[in-house]
């Protein structure tokens, strides 16, 4: 390996290291509103820059973060002190990761289907995050199941989309994480969850393969498989994970060194508890870890309110939060965990 790609893949290692995942506060503007909105406050951008400088200046959150997504916004703002907010991220060996690409947008002759756009002039942007301090990449790609979809075309245009991304990354000096997200919605069974999400992936690491991607410097973001939002029949941890795991071990190349599941969806609990039933099971080739956002941010946002006086309280949230998942981490996490931090 060259020295450029050993580094890239000693940064992957450090993203995922034991005990240690991602907080994706990659919120695009739209989105970061409809979370302000939940809590009555209005987005502006200092609102967001201090939101964003409380969950960053959680002293300890380093113990059980190892990287955090950003969206461009926050990569060029600073605290209200005035120091650059990746800076204060890469001071607590957190590493600052940017969200690179452009949304979904509508699938053209693919009524129903999106997808992810954002390569044009994606090597002169990626210039510019490395020198403002990011040093790995997000894109996330959108799967819906319904009717009849996803085809094949929308799996296969959001995968070349994906190993585009994935190498013009990896030549910029970034780790890129690969994100294919299953949506949960709807009402299939896991089993459908299975197909697709073991489709997708299929699909995903043949574009990467084609395009020459060093898998050993990137990391993979897929949706956990689970059943849909109003699928009548849930599944629990232990089939979650068990089926997680086999769907992963059937497409997922060893040598890419961790997996970092979204939430999607699900309860920041859920979140939790899937993800240390699956380092209970053991054995997997990759490390098993998450990147989460609203799973990691949903308590924390309520606590924050948007009132500076609550600060420490979210903070406190937060750090909790991060250290659960950290313990899932090694599969050693217990629900009875919740309430002693109540206590
Ligand atoms: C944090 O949300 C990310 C950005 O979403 P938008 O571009 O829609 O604003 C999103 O990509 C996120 O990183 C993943 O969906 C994982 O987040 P969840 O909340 O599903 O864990």
């Amino acid at each position: 390996m060259t020295d450029h790609g050993t580094q890239l893949a000693e940064t992957a290692q450090a993203i995922v290291a034991p005990g240690k995942g991602i907080l994706a506060a990659d919120e695009s503007s739209p989105t970061i509103k409809k979370r302000f909105e939940t809590i009555n406050v209005e987005s502006t951008e200092d609102n967001r820059r201090s939101y964003r400088e409380l969950l960053f200046t959680t002293e300890g959150a380093n113990e059980f973060i190892g990287g955090v997504i950003l969206f461009d916004e926050t990569l060029r703002q600073s605290t209200a002190d005035g120091v650059p907010l990746a800076k204060i991220l890469t001071d607590a060996s957190i590493v600052p990761g940017i969200k690179v690409d452009m949304g979904a947008k509508a699938l053209a002759g693919a009524e129903g289907e999106k997808v992810t756009e954002g390569l044009d002039r994606l090597r002169e942007r990626l210039e510019e995050y490395h020198e403002l301090g990011a040093r790995f990449t997000k894109w996330r790609a959108v799967i819906t199941i319904g009717d009849g979809i996803p085809s094949d075309y929308c799996i296969k245009a959001n995968a070349w989309a994906l190993g585009r991304y994935a190498a013009l990354s990896v030549e910029q000096g970034f780790v890129p994480i690969v994100e294919p997200e299953v949506l949960m919605d709807g009402d299939h069974d896991i089993d459908t969850c299975f197909d697709v999400t073991e489709r997708t992936l299929h699909y995903v690491y043949r574009a990467l393969h084609d395009q020459r991607v060093p898998l050993e410097q990137t990391l993979l973001k897929p949706n956990m498989v689970l059943s849909a939002k109003d699928c009548p029949t849930q599944a629990g941890p232990q089939e979650v994970a068990a089926k997680t795991i086999e769907c992963l071990k059937n497409t997922v190349p060893s040598s890419v060194p961790g997996i970092v599941f979204l939430s999607g969806g699900q309860t920041e609990l859920e979140a939790t508890v899937n993800l240390n039933a699956m380092n209970q099971v053991g054995g997997s080739p990759w490390q098993l870890s998450f990147s989460y956002g609203r799973a990691l941010q949903a308590t924390t946002l309520q606590a924050w309110g948007g009132e500076a006086a609550n600060v420490d309280a979210a903070k406190k949230v937060f750090y909790h939060r991060a250290r659960m998942n950290g313990l899932a981490r090694f599969g050693t996490y217990e629900e009875s965990m919740e309430q002693e931090a109540a206590a």
